[in-house]
């Protein structure tokens, strides 16, 4: 069946809709390739959809920073959902302490933080970012690098958090299938599979986005708090406590006393988050279901998924990418 043949979920048409002439004018210039979900291009040294792509070029053109923002950067699929849930309430936890009126509990958290490319600048559109107050909280998937320029020059703070490739691979292929639900002819879990060893996927090669970020955080630690999936979940305490040091908001000893550290964590906790009406039955900005970012929330699920062959493919890649880095999944 063609697609033509197919309605269009929310996301394909999101992915679809027209792009500027100084975009088009961009892409006809740039190497792609098909993917799981559509025609990636590759910008900068990274991978990205048309659609999205514009707002890249829109918010590089447009977005300026200011010295108290902060600004979380991920590979897609790596707990993006939940570090900006855990944000949110933390920096809002004086005037929004965590009751039935947080604005958590009728908002998905990517409609409290929003994405730059994704969806403030998407459209090659110019957000009036006027009403936002300091400090304000955006977040992107773009890689270091391509970050707007007025991130790198002004004293802004980065929260990165990234996570074994392994599961954000298992994670994305689950996403893209979800929003791909109406149209059969998504590719075979193999064919993604091999794209992405081949860095072909969203925001990728994902070694080059995690060690853009994790040498940046070598050399400029007070800029830039580089997070692993893995480790927040293991020490969540000690993450959520480094988190609120890292953008100089530290949990004060009453707060201690009061147990604020856990009750921002058992909010933001999977469980919580994905069971709240707003999760279950509403949509972000680009279309996708709300519910589409609450899976599993596990470590390893990819030893479901992948076989071995598969995980030590990539396993060996991850070693090799890292290699003398310092940094392991
Ligand atoms: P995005 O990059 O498209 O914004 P992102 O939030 O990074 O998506 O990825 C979703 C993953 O985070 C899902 O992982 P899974 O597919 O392996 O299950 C999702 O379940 C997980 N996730 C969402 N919320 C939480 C949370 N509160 N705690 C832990 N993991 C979470």
């Amino acid at each position: 069946m063609s697609t033509s043949q197919n309605p269009l979920s929310s996301f394909d048409k999101f992915l679809k809709e027209e792009v500027t002439e100084e975009c088009k004018a961009l892409l006809s210039t740039l190497p792609k390739e098909e993917v799981m979900l559509s025609t990636l291009y590759k910008y900068q040294g990274f991978w990205c959809a048309a659609r999205p792509l514009a707002g890249v070029l829109a918010c590089q053109q447009h977005f300026q920073a200011q010295d108290t923002d902060i600004l979380l950067t991920t590979t897609p699929k790596s707990g993006t959902t939940w570090l900006k849930a855990l944000m949110f309430a933390l920096i809002n936890r004086k005037h929004s302490p965590i009751t039935k009126d947080h604005p958590l509990i009728a908002n998905n958290p990517h409609d409290l933080v929003r994405y730059l490319e994704l969806d403030l600048y998407v459209n090659h559109q110019v957000p009036d970012l006027a009403s936002f107050t300091s400090p304000r909280l955006f977040s992107t998937h773009l890689p270091f690098v391509s970050l707007p320029k007025s991130v790198h020059q002004s004293a802004c703070k980065l929260v990165y958090l990234c996570r074994d490739p392994k599961d954000t691979f298992v994670s994305l292929w689950h996403f893209t299938r979800k929003l791909r639900a109406q149209n059969p002819e998504i590719i075979s879990f193999e064919a993604a599979f091999h794209n992405y060893c081949k860095g072909v996927n969203p925001f990728g090669p994902f070694w080059d986005h995690i060690l853009g970020y994790w040498n940046e955080s070598l050399r400029n630690p007070e800029k830039l708090l580089f997070l692993q999936y893995e480790d927040m979940k293991k020490q969540p305490r000690l993450h959520l406590r480094r988190l609120a040091e890292f953008i100089r908001c530290p949990i004060s000893a009453q707060e201690e006393t009061e147990g604020v550290v856990d009750e921002i964590l058992g909010f933001c906790s999977f469980d919580n988050l994905r069971n709240l009406k707003v999760n279950k039955d509403g949509r972000v900005s680009t279309g996708v279901e709300n519910s589409a970012f609450f899976r599993r929330g596990e470590v390893g699920d990819w030893k479901n998924h992948l076989t071995a062959e598969m995980g030590d493919r990539l396993d060996k890649i991850i070693e090799e990418k890292f290699c003398g880095s310092g940094l392991s999944f």
